[in-house]
This record gives structure tokens, sequence and C-alpha cells, in this order.
């Protein structure tokens, strides 16, 4: 049998950064070179998702997935003995194939996108290639920008504010260091100016701090504040970038913001985010409006996109046909990229594409559940995502992906490209 056989397949079942079970993948090839990968998990999750199979019943809420991992082990296992692993697009097919529904909910999402994504780690190893080198395929690669949460809310902070994300971005800086350096600081500022106020209660899900304030406007305040207390010039070394996750406050356009005590329809939303826009250093807003207010986000990138990107996560759910009816119909500029909606790593790759060839933005991005996979960090780097979204600038499984890219920062050497998505 030829070295990049697939010798074993088998699925654990570990924990993620919420303490919740999730679904680990092992590969091994004849060569004996091997590939591991870990389902992370979304809690503000799109409708059209993969959906990740649970187990249901009392224990752990009912997100066991003893299921999911016995399908990776008793059911893809015996399917993918002896396929090679540098076939990831005839892997991915007989994966969508074996599971048979459109949302992967027979085998799980979960388990696909582990297998899948252990695939791919496995057919780089057996070349003995760092995965993002074995991506680029010998094509010139950018480092992405990053987009850092500072403060956490939404379905990630028990709704305590209504806005999800409250997140900053360095366009102008001259190398990923460069942004990271220049977060820590905005990020440390920010629990500085929350202490001083008695506002610090912790961190939410994504590690940025819990968001105690009176109004959804004045953690944008705050943010500035923090950014100008950091050093620096908000809109200019630091700007802002947000992640409403309108699907979750809203459907059928009527959106209650529950902190600010309001109701509003599809334009009064899109007067607030303008409003927004005009006060605030903000370079890019996802999920402004629902996942079913198609209208809502013509609406607003008509309005908005020529300023400012606007980002479809639940509303495009990493897949090529949605990306390409959103680029049509003029809904959206950007597109967010998670492995997990998607389910498979070519269909993931097909939407990033999709994204590009719209003349989109394209961001690679974490679940707020994670683990120390560091998967989308090469992901990020070898596809030339030109930006990436993990979450906040503390706990480990984020700080293990900001980390890894620096690591390939320097294997880069002086010749690594910093992308500018912001011009
Ligand atoms: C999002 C992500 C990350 P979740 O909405 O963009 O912030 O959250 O993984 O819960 O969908
Ligand atoms: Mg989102």
């Amino acid at each position: 049998m030829a070295a990049n056989h697939i010798a074993r397949v088998n699925g654990r079942r570990i924990w993620d950064s919420r303490g919740r079970p999730t679904v680990e993948v092992d590969i091994v090839v004849e060569g004996g070179a091997s590939g591991r990968a870990i389902a992370p998990a979304g809690a503000s999750t799109g409708s059209g998702e993969a959906v990740d199979l649970r187990d249901g019943g009392a224990a752990f809420g009912g997100l066991d997935v003893r299921r999911a991992v016995a399908n990776v082990d008793e059911i893809i296992a015996p399917a993918l003995a002896g396929l090679d692993v540098s076939d990831q697009a005839g892997i991915d097919r007989l994966l969508i194939e074996l599971d048979g529904t459109a949302n992967k909910a027979s085998l799980g999402g979960n388990a696909l996108i582990a297998t899948s994504l252990a695939v791919l780690h496995a057919a780089a190893a057996a070349q003995a290639l760092p995965l993002w080198r074995h991506l680029a395929g010998g094509a010139e690669v950018t480092i992405p920008l990053p987009e850092i949460q500072v403060f956490g809310g939404g379905a990630h902070a028990a709704r305590r504010v209504d806005v999800q994300d409250f997140m900053v971005t360095c366009p102008r800086s001259g190398s990923f260091a460069q942004a990271l350096d220049r977060t820590a600081e905005v990020y440390r500022a920010a629990g500085q100016l929350l202490s001083e106020r008695g506002l610090i209660m912790g961190v939410a899900d994504e590690g940025g701090y819990w968001p105690a304030f009176a109004s959804n406007e004045e953690a944008l305040d705050m943010l500035v504040r923090a950014i100008e207390r950091a050093g620096f010039t908000p809109g200019d070394e630091v700007a802002i970038s947000l992640d409403i996750a309108a699907s979750e406050f809203g459907e059928d356009g009527r959106y209650r913001l529950a902190l600010d005590d309001r109701e509003l329809d599809s334009d009064g939303l899109c007067a607030m985010l303008g409003r927004w826009i005009e006060r605030y250093p903000i370079v890019a807003i996802e999920d402004p409006l629902a996942e079913d207010d198609l209208e809502g986000f013509r609406r607003f990138t008509a309005a908005y996109g020529e300023k400012l990107q606007v980002v479809g996560d639940d509303f495009l759910v990493t897949s090529a046909e949605r990306v390409c009816k959103a680029a049509a119909g003029g809904a959206c500029n950007a597109v967010l990229i998670k492995p997990n909606q998607a389910g498979t790593v070519t269909e993931t790759k097909a939407a990033l594409d999709a994204g590009k060839a719209a003349g989109f933005g394209t961001i690679v991005s974490a679940r707020s559940g994670e683990s120390e996979d560091v998967t989308i960090a090469h992901l990020a780097v070898g596809w030339n995502a030109g930006q990436l979204k993990v979450g906040s600038f503390a706990r480990s499984e984020r700080m293990a992906k900001w980390n890894e890219v620096l690591r390939i920062e320097e294997a880069l050497g002086p010749g690594a490209r910093f992308a500018r998505p912001f011009g």
C-alpha cells in the first residue's frame, strides 16, 4: 500500500473551551504520518449551518457526542480505509455521501469536520510540510490581519449586551506581530478602565471582558477610550469592528434590543448602525441584520458598503451558493469562513473562493466553543484569506491561534507579506 493511504481513523470524545464534549479525530497513513483535528462549536449559529450531532438526554445538557464519535469509528473509518489523504476533494465527497443529508445531521457536522480537517493535516504531514505551506502549494501567501474581541456580548455573555462582538483591528500595522502588540495594549487599557469604574465582571466565552454596560453604545464609548488610553488614535492605528449577530435578537424584520429597551424595524436598525458608523471609527460590521432579512442586508450594503466591510456570517454560513447569491444581489461585501459551518474542507474552500471571485473580503473565523486546535491559523495564511477572527486576547484556546500565526510569520522571515484588506 502507498505511503499516503489511510491505515487508521479513530474518533475520540474530548472537551472544548466551554467544558462541553466535542469530537477529535486522528488519522494515520501507511507511511506513518498522522493528522489530528478537533471540531469547534458555535453558540450563535445560522440556521443554514451543518449541524452537530448531540446525544440529547440529561447528561451534559444533552450535548454529549458519543454518537458522533461512534459514527467516526464505525461508519467513517471503514469507508476511508486505504484512501489517499492527498485526495481531499474525493474524501470530502465520500463523507458527504455517507452522511446523505443536506445539513450533515445524520453523521454529524462535528464528526465530518473533524475527519475532513484531520485528512488535511495527514496530507500535509505525509509531505513533511507545515499545513499552511501544503495549502499554499508554492504560491505566495499573506499573513492575515487579525480582528480581536475586547468586549463579548450576545449569546456569549448571557445577552448582557445585545451586540455580540466589540472588536479592534489594526489595519496600519506593519506586521501581525505589531498588530498583536497594539491589541494587547488596548485589551489591557480596557481592563484598567473597567476596573476603575467597578465594571470588571470576568470574561465572556471568547475571552473578551464581560460587558457590564448600561447600553450598547456605552461599550463603543469605552472601546474608543481604551484605544486612546493605550496611546493610539481611534480610526488610525486601531479601528473598530463589530459583530452585531442580529439573528440572535431579530426575526421577521423586528429587532428587540433588550439592553436599550427598544424595538426597531429593519430600517430602524440600519439607521441606528448608521449613526454608530458616523460617530465611531468602525471599519467592519458583521451580520448587521438577521439571516432572514435579505432586503435589509441589501439596503444596508447599498448605504454603507462603500465605507466599510459588511460581513455575512449567519447570513452566508460558509456556503459558496449563498455567497454567489449575496454577491449578485449586493447583499454583503465580505464573508466569514468557518469550516464547521460548511462541514468539510472542500466546501469551506469553495465558499472562500466564491467570496474572492465576487471581490469580497474573506475572514477565516473560529467559533465561540474552541480548543487547542490551531488549524484555522493555517487556513487563513495558506488560503490567503486576508483576515482572521479568533475571539479575544485571553484564554489559551484563543492565544494558541494568534501565537501560531506569529510562528508562521517568523518562518516566512523578512519576506512575509501582511495583508491590507482596508487599503
Ligand atoms: C460568530 C462566532 C464567533 P459563534 O458569531 O462570529 O464570534 O460566534 O461561534 O457562537 O457562532
Ligand atoms: Mg458572527
